[in-house]
C-alpha cells in the first residue's frame, strides 16, 4: 500500500490511501475463476496477457491508424469532429502541460469495421455478454457491446471520471502504449463528488493535483490505480468510478459487458426513468426479470453443455471454448 500526502496552503495534510489495482496472469485465470473472484464479486483485476492472438498489438501503433486512416473524418471527443490524420499528429505532439486530443467516440463496428478482425479471437474476459443475447429485449441489445477505439499522448485523459451508465461492466485492453486507471469503488460515492444526486459524472477534474478545499471528502475515500500495458485487460465493475489518463502514447479498445451478477442493477437503472407511469416500470421490471432468469438458465446449461451450439447461441455468457 502506498500513502499519498496532499499538500494544502503549503502544508501537509492526512494521508489518502492508495491501493495498487491487483494483478493476474490470464495464463492462470481460467474464465470461470475469473467470473467467480472479479465479476461475481464486482472487483477490478487487471489481467497479463489477456489477448496474445490480437494482430492489433502487432500492427496499430500511430502511423498504421494516419497510413490507413487519415483522411477519415472522425468523432474525437463531445462536439469536436476531426481528420484522424490530425488527431494523430496532435497525439504525437501532445505532452503533459499541453495535452493533445483525446479520442473516445469512435464506435468501431459502425465507424471503422474493418479493424474487427485485428481484434480476434474474442478477449476471453471481454465480450458483450448478455447485450449480445438474442434474449436480449430488442431496445436494450448491444451486439457490439459498445466498442470503441481510444487514443491519446502524453497527458491526454478521458474527459470526466464517471461509472458506466446501464449498470454495466468494462473492459478496457490496452494495444499500444501505457495508460493508468484511478478507480474509486462504489461504496465511496459519498466522497467523490458525483454532479448531482444519483449521477455517474464525477466533479473531481484533476486525480492527480485535486482542489483539496473544493473536494475536502475526497481524502476519505481510496483510491486504487494501475497502469495497464500492450496486451493486458483492465476489469471495471459496474458502479465503480473510474478515470484513465495516458502515461506514453497509447491506443486501446474498450466495451460494455451485462452479465448475471450485474443484471438486478441494470433493471434498477432502465426502470428508474422519471415521468414513467408506475405500471409502465413495473411491468418493464417484470419482464425484464423474467428475462433474466430465462438467461440464467441459459447460461448454467451452457456452462454444463460447453459444446452445445444452440446453447451458446442463447446464452452469450461465456466465451465458448474448451478448457475455460
Ligand atoms: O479512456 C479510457 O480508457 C476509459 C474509457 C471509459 O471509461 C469509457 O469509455 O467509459
Amino acid at each position: 500500500m502506498t500513502v499519498a500526502h496532499a499538500v494544502q496552503n503549503g502544508s501537509v495534510c492526512a494521508p489518502r490511501e492508495v491501493l495498487p489495482i491487483e494483478r493476474r496472469v490470464a495464463a492462470d485465470l481460467p474464465y470461470q475463476e475469473f467470473f467467480r473472484q472479479y465479476v461475481t464479486a464486482n472487483r477490478p483485476v487487471i489481467i497479463e496477457g489477456a489477448v496474445p492472438q490480437w494482430r492489433a498489438l502487432r500492427t496499430w501503433n500511430p502511423e498504421f491508424f494516419k497510413s490507413h486512416f487519415g483522411s477519415k473524418q472522425v468523432a474525437v471527443t463531445y462536439g469536436v469532429s476531426q481528420r484522424l490524420g490530425d488527431v494523430i499528429d496532435a497525439v504525437i505532439g501532445s505532452t503533459v502541460e499541453r495535452p493533445g486530443p483525446y479520442l473516445h467516440r469512435v464506435i468501431i463496428h459502425q465507424d471503422m469495421p474493418e479493424l474487427l478482425p485485428d481484434l480476434t479471437p474474442e478477449n476471453v474476459y471481454g465480450f458483450p455478454g448478455r447485450y449480445a443475447s438474442p434474449l436480449m429485449p430488442h431496445r436494450f441489445r448491444r451486439p457490439d457491446g459498445y466498442l470503441k477505439l481510444l487514443i491519446g499522448g502524453a497527458g491526454g485523459k478521458f474527459p470526466l471520471m464517471h461509472f458506466d451508465s446501464d449498470n454495466a461492466n468494462a473492459a478496457i485492453t490496452e494495444i499500444f502504449g501505457d495508460k493508468e486507471f484511478v478507480l474509486f469503488s462504489p461504496h465511496d460515492t459519498g466522497f467523490v463528488y458525483p454532479s448531482s444526486e444519483g449521477s455517474n459524472a464525477s466533479l473531481v477534474d484533476n486525480l492527480e493535483q485535486p482542489d483539496w478545499e473544493r473536494f475536502p471528502l475526497l481524502r476519505q475515500a481510496t483510491e486504487y490505480r494501475g497502469i495497464i500495458h500492450p496486451g493486458e485487460t483492465i476489469f471495471v465493475p459496474a458502479g465503480w468510478w473510474h478515470s484513465a489518463r495516458v502515461v506514453s502514447t497509447s491506443i486501446s479498445v474498450c466495451l460494455n459487458m451485462l452479465h448475471a451478477p450485474n443484471w438486478h442493477g441494470f433493471i434498477n437503472e432502465c426502470c428508474r426513468a422519471q415521468g414513467v407511469h408506475w405500471a409502465t416500470r413495473n411491468a418493464k421490471r417484470l419482464y425484464l426479470e423474467a428475462t433474466g432468469a430465462i438467461m440464467n438458465a441459459a447460461e448454467n446449461l451452457q456452462i454444463r453443455y460447453p459444446g452445445a451450439g444452440f446453447v451458446t447461441a442463447l446464452a452469450k455468457c461465456s466465451p465458448a471454448r474448451p478448457g475455460l
